[in-house]
């Protein structure tokens, strides 16, 4: 399917908060991706489908995992908040045909990130979070960094992510901390040169 006709079917089978929702990540994904050079109809595309299995009862995103041979942890395979995007990605495959591993990649990891990030990765995890109608507080610092330097973007989005969690005294998956290291060693890294 092309864009225009997946964004219809979003339209219709998300709910209306939650397809306004991707279309401001859509928008974001573009100037990030024009921004740093990366391809802005590869990230317009990620950015479309990124929630596409958010709202889908917990047994069909589990069903869509294994119709792709993946086995994460039981703690995500329990956890629609972080089983939606690997679910995200088999159905951006099966039911709109992405074939684009690229693409695929960033739906899989938008909610945890991952060490190693690819470029396309880190600009679907960072509109994710700054999108027009996000209005978190600290969205604005993560906004500004966005623009100057995309991994710094990156490590503040991981910082508000881990902050909230851990004020809510909930578990903080393994992912995520790894992809938050990583991030924090590349800083220093780039400190140092
Ligand atoms: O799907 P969205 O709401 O647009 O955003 P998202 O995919 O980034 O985040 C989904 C939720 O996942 C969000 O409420 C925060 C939560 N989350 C992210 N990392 C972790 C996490 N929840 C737990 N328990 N542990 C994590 O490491
Ligand atoms: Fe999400
Ligand atoms: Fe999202």
């Amino acid at each position: 399917m092309n864009f225009e006709e997946i964004q219809k079917d979003l339209e219709k089978h998300l709910s209306h908060a939650r397809y306004i929702h991707v279309l401001g990540v859509v928008s974001e994904a573009e100037k990030l991706a024009l921004q740093y050079g990366a391809d802005p109809e590869k990230a317009r595309m990620a950015a479309l489908v990124h929630d596409c299995a958010k709202e889908l009862p917990l047994p069909d995103m589990q069903k869509l995992v294994h119709s792709r041979g993946w086995y994460p942890d039981d703690y995500v395979m329990n956890n629609g908040s972080l089983l939606h995007g690997p679910a995200g990605s088999a159905l951006a495959a099966k039911k709109y045909g992405i074939q684009d591993s690229d693409i695929l990649m960033a739906v899989y990891y938008h909610t945890t990130g991952r060490p190693g990030m690819a470029q396309l990765e880190k600009i679907i995890f960072l509109a994710d979070y700054i999108e027009p109608s996000r209005h978190f507080p600290g969205v604005e610092e993560i906004r500004n960094e966005a623009y100057k330097n995309l991994d710094q973007g990156v490590l503040k989005g991981y910082e508000s992510t881990i902050s909230h969690l851990l004020s809510q005294h909930q578990y903080i998956y393994e992912m995520t901390f790894k992809g938050y290291n990583d991030m924090i060693l590349s800083s220093a890294k780039r400190k140092s040169e």
